[in-house]
């Protein structure tokens, strides 16, 4: 079957009309299209929002949680019709259009959970008879910007817990990849339906490019904007966000680093490496863009990537022994090329379609193109000497995403998690850099936009943390013992 009508029959199957609209699909596959969507009323959306917001910050938050309980049991029953949209539509290989889903599932799990968890802190007054508190409050309308490289798991993560945190949400997906997102709020709206009585416009989705990005953004009626995307994306929004004083969790590009040392598994990092370097087609913002390798083990390890590297298969995401599938488009193909230039392979997989093979750039330094995230399968190798080195270049780019280090002496693993080691927000042992769980908290520093999704205490920035000092004593003493009469 053509991409076009597969995804034609999985979006009937899962009840999405998609035959209509200014905004086209093309599946990266074959390039073919595979549906039309229209483009969404920002200024319409906030205002819902607004109004939703009235009512379901009032529902208590465990109630919330059973929406979100239902969403995980539609995507439990259309897991493998969704999957395949992904595949269809963002060109995942198959098992990492279901591993997307599951993303997606675990994360309504830990926001049920949660629903019943928003603790805040007592605190110890200084003055009698005083106590005092922390509570956290729904925030307001949340606005969800996610890229078409992970085009329904980022809005899960930021769904389910802006939900449960008591605020609507309003979804602009990349505009590569709206069939998945409509594909994502029909299954909402079959949750929604069987909560029974949720807010009309809890959960929206506003299709569009960039303008209507933008005019979301602008939206003083958004109170938390969260995106995924470039650096240069956030760059964008993050200023527009905070002209008007609105919450930003920018979650933006990573150049991830693995160092490898003496003692490593290399058995077991090959195929952490092949995983993270590969895997996705490079397109994760946390694939492995630069290995560092110390120099006894540099050539032993690059010779068998260079293998590794020869023989992964490329080709249709839908074929099962495929491990790496087509770039999302020619602009990305391009981008490849204005790196690797004539030494870039492509493959003639499925036509129409941008089928590369991962590449293995050994580096003379980091410089340049090294310094910076290509959205593409190539990763540059590079060799240190001394463990200071390998630490300093890891840190020395622009991006704080993810890292790892291969080894198997615990002081060189411990100092890499250590204050003086990676700099990053994710920072692994004998695990690659991609590829992380829901559980834990997920985002990165410096031009990574600093903001934390998913799991730990991530939910924090969702919600509106309010001290609370109560006096239940008969006098009234100030604090830092400040005395202010009244003359009798
Ligand atoms: C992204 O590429 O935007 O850790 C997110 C990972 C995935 C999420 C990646 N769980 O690779």
């Amino acid at each position: 079957m053509s991409p076009a009508e597969e995804a034609a029959s999985i979006l009937t199957e899962l009840g999405v009309d998609a035959d209509g609209g200014d905004l086209v699909s093309s599946s990266p596959i074959d390039g073919s299209e595979i549906g039309r969507v229209s483009t969404g009323d920002p200024a319409a959306a906030t205002e819902v929002a607004a109004e939703a917001f009235l009512q379901w910050r009032t529902i208590p938050a465990p109630r919330r949680g059973e929406l979100v309980r239902l969403l995980g049991e539609e995507l439990r029953a259309a897991k493998e019709p969704l999957a395949k949209l992904v595949t269809l539509e963002g060109g995942k290989i198959v098992q990492e259009g279901l591993g997307e889903v599951q993303e997606m599932i675990d994360i309504c799990d830990f926001a049920v959970g949660l629903s019943r968890q928003l603790y805040g802190l007592t605190i110890a007054s200084e003055r009698p008879d005083h106590r005092m508190m922390e509570q956290w409050h729904p925030l307001g309308p949340v606005l969800i910007i996610s890229a078409f490289n992970f085009p329904v798991a980022v809005w899960a993560w930021n769904a389910a817990l802006a939900l449960v945190c008591g605020n609507p949400v309003i979804w602009k997906p990349s505009e590569k990849t709206p069939l998945t997102a409509e594909a994502v709020a029909a299954l909402m709206k079959r949750a929604l339906k069987r909560f029974g009585d949720a807010p009309d416009g809890l959960v929206q989705l506003v299709q569009g490019g960039r303008e209507i990005g933008e005019q979301l953004v602008d939206d003083s009626r958004i109170a938390l904007v969260s995106a995924t995307g470039s650096t240069a994306m956030g760059r964008a929004v993050g200023p527009r966000v905070a002209r008007r004083f609105g919450r930003a969790l920018l979650e933006l590009g990573g150049n991830n680093a693995m160092i490898v040392c003496p003692s490593a598994d290399l058995a077991l990092a090959e195929r952490a490496i092949l995983f993270s370097a590969a895997g996705t087609a490079g397109q994760r913002c946390t694939t492995l863009r630069r290995l560092i390798v110390h120099e006894s083990v540099a050539e032993q390890l690059v010779a068998r990537l260079k293998q590794l590297f020869a023989n992964v298969k490329v080709g249709d995401p839908r074929e099962p022994d495929t491990l790496v599938g087509p770039l999302i488009d020619e602009s990305a193909f391009d981008g490849m090329k204005r790196v690797l230039g004539d030494r870039i392979e492509r493959i003639e997989a499925v036509s129409g379609g941008y089928y590369v093979r991962p590449a293995l750039v050994e580096a003379e330094a980091q410089a340049g193109a090294v310094l910076q995230e290509t959205f593409a399968p190539i990763l540059y190798v590079l060799r240190y000497r001394d463990f200071g080195e390998a630490l300093r270049l890891n840190n020395e780019v622009p991006h704080g995403l993810s890292s790892a280090i291969f080894t198997n002496n615990l002081r060189e693993a411990e100092r890499f998690l250590s204050a003086t080691g990676s700099d990053c927000g994710i920072a692994n042992v004998n695990i690659g850099p991609s590829g992380a769980e829901i559980g834990g908290a997920f985002g990165g520093e410096k031009e990574t936009g600093g903001g934390r999704e998913s799991g730990s205490d991530s939910w924090r920035a969702y919600m509106r943390r309010q001290t609370n000092t109560v006096n239940y004593g008969t006098d009234l003493p100030l604090a830092q013992g400040i005395r202010f009469d009244i003359a009798p």
